[in-house]
């Protein structure tokens, strides 16, 4: 299974294709369209989100509700395209209005510039934008339908934002909940601190990232490989996580945490009984080895705060080399909410691959029938 995107975050809309989707697959396009909306949703989003309402259209590889087993392809129309044809026109347009050389410390702008020999960054931001996570949002909607089949869930839930930490632990079904909260949070009072310091930063011009925790629930155990370290699930579940916008690190349960621990202190007990294995912990995060033990998958990401700035910070105009303030029109000043669930389809559609890499499958029911053939 692969996914390529495409799109500008203000040019006419955003595409997807997935290829190797087995046939037979019943798509859910309102779900698609939910998890769209949710990853608008959240405390802290900025004016962009009031102008767009995300859905998606899906252009080939589904007939009447139904995959085919063609790449399924997709678009989710850009409404700000209307306010931003005359900038970005693939057809022709006015490409001086809206220059921006007054690179953000933070973002793509200045290495963008200098590597694809650009003089306005504005042809490096429109697509570094992390707009372009609503395809992926899309997809691994997809991905999710797919592994939902087979039994597996993905869920998630924001741990912390800017200092502010929830250090509970939560299961799976507790954290299905959090969809209902303005910050996506669990814990009633550390939302109420994040969402003054949202409201704090935002007086200032300020921004916020935070930490986001996600799991996977009902994943046999086997999927990856301890064999060729490019198919080792963590590496592949990080590297997706990783390839998100404004992520700066992640951990697979116990993570960082584990190196302060001994031996003994860091791993989980193996116990026979009633012809199963099985451990009473799960610091591992559901993976040894790089493949998946048949626990919960657990992974925490951090996200960076976003790099725009309503106050700007210290930077060079690239068209002079002179000191500079940064620039900015309008920014989010958390997105927090809508990372946990670009990560929960990142997620997603990385074990989707891991799974259909193992199973293969030209249609739902071979899928299916091999993965319970699995003992589990
Ligand atoms: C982004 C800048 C903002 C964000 C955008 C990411 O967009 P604009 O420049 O239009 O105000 O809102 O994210 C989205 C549009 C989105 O849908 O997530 C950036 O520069 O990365």
């Amino acid at each position: 299974m692969k996914l390529t995107t495409a799109g500008e975050s203000h040019g006419k809309a955003l595409i997807g294709i997935i290829e190797g989707l087995p046939s037979n697959l019943k798509i859910d396009i309102d779900e698609i369209n939910k998890y769209l909306s949710l990853r608008q949703s959240g405390y802290g989003r900025g004016g962009r989100q009031k102008i767009e309402r995300d859905s998606v259209e899906i252009i080939s590889g589904v007939r009447n509700l139904v995959t085919l087993g063609s790449p399924l392809s997709f678009a989710i129309i850009n409404k700000d395209y209307d306010n931003w044809r005359e900038y970005m026109a693939p057809e022709g347009c006015d490409v001086n209005a809206k220059k921006l050389t007054k690179v953000r410390p933070g973002h793509a702008d200045l290495t963008g510039l200098i590597k694809y020999g650009q003089t306005d960054a504005r042809n490096i931001l429109e697509r570094a934008s992390a707009r372009e996570t609503a395809a992926r949002v899309a997809a691994g909607t997809v991905a999710r339908q797919y592994l939902r089949n087979l039994g597996v869930e993905i869920s998630g839930y924001v741990s912390g934002v800017c200092g502010e930490r929830d250090e509970n632990e939560y299961n799976f079904e507790d954290t299905l909940r959090s969809k209902e909260q303005p910050l996506f949070m669990l814990n009633a009072e550390v939302q109420k601190r994040a969402i003054r310091k949202i409201d704090e930063l935002k007086e200032n011009g300020d921004t916020a990232g935070g930490v986001i925790e996600i799991r996977v629930k009902g994943l046999k155990s086997g999927f990856g490989s301890c064999m060729r370290y490019c198919e080792k699930l963590d590496a592949s579940l990080c590297s997706a996580v990783m390839s998100v916008q404004a992520i700066k690190g992640v951990e697979v349960g116990y993570g960082f945490m584990s190196a302060y621990l001994s031996g003994s202190e860091a791993h989980d007990e193996i116990f026979f009984d009633d012809g199963k294995y099985f451990r009473k912990t799960n610091k591992a995060g559901g993976i040894e080895g790089g493949m998946s033990n048949g626990g919960e998958i657990v992974l925490r990401a951090a996200m960076k705060p976003i790099p725009t700035l309503m106050k700007g910070l210290n930077t060079i105009d690239y068209s002079t080399n002179l000191p500079a303030v940064a620039s900015n029109e309008r920014s989010d000043v958390c997105a927090i909410c809508a990372a946990e669930i670009i990560l929960e389809s990142v997620v997603a559609f990385a074990l989707a691959e891991t799974v259909s890499l193992r199973l293969g499958g030209d249609n739902m029911r071979e899928v299916i029938e091999r993965y319970s053939a699995l003992k589990g």
